[in-house]
């Protein structure tokens, strides 16, 4: 299997795992990127069973409506069962790196709102500690230099994005050569920078499921 297929494989786990849990007032929270993509297209396949979802990107929104899934606001939702996305990295306490794809902060506030976090990932994501992949900041403009100047004595060696501009009008800083033994102190630290939005760190509120996709199939890992 190559990697597309392992991340749907596990997209199509994700919408088995979620599907009886949902009732038809449910509200789907849906993360981005590719293997975001495979499991909003699976889940077009069971969108009788639920309400509507919440996309915690533009490029996620317009899949979702491609395929004629109500997309709400955030705001107008008070409650949402389950919010389904990939990562970057998850170590086995299912503490996260995201924001490879800089969809780092609406990922962030879906996934504090969802009751359930579920993750999907092929295994090339999974590592014993953080940080080999750059830890993506999401930073106001004005500040890129002066966060950048932080971050450094933070211990690590962050590199601005050339030509990308989030969803919410910011820029990012990918944060190479970060040692990350401990994921929430970190999070914590670079969150307190001024000018940072946030950081792709998923500590504080980790997954609570990673579906892992693997030649021998896919593993439910609390
Ligand atoms: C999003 O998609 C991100 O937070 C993460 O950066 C990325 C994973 O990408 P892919 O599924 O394409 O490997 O969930």
């Amino acid at each position: 299997m190559n990697q597309d297929q392992l991340k749907q494989a596990v997209a199509k786990a994700a919408v088995d795992y979620i599907r009886p849990k949902l009732e038809a007032y449910s509200i789907v929270g849906v993360g981005t990127g590719s293997t975001a993509n495979f499991f909003i297209d699976y889940l077009a396949e069971i969108k009788g069973d639920f309400q509507g979802a919440v996309a915690s990107s533009e490029a996620t929104a317009e899949r979702l409506k491609g395929h004629g899934i109500p997309v709400f606001d955030l705001n107008e939702v008070d409650s949402m069962a389950v919010y389904v996305d990939g990562a970057d990295e998850s170590n086995p306490e299912l503490a996260l790196i995201k924001g490879g794809g800089a969809a780092l902060t609406r990922e962030k506030i879906v996934a504090a709102v969802a009751d359930e976090f579920v993750c999907i990932a092929d295994s090339s994501k999974w590592v014993d500690c953080l940080g080999q992949f750059p830890l993506p900041v999401e930073v106001i403009p004005m500040a890129r230099s002066y966060v950048a100047r932080e971050l450094l004595k933070l211990g690590g060696d962050p590199v601005y994005r050339q030509g990308v501009l989030t969803d919410n009008g910011n820029v990012i800083l990918d944060v190479h050569n970060m040692q990350i033994d401990k994921p929430i102190e970190l999070e914590r630290a670079i969150n307190s920078i001024v000018g940072v939005v946030t950081n792709g760190l998923f500590a504080e509120r980790s997954a609570d499921v990673l579906l892992l996709g693997g030649t021998d199939g896919v593993k439910e890992i609390r």
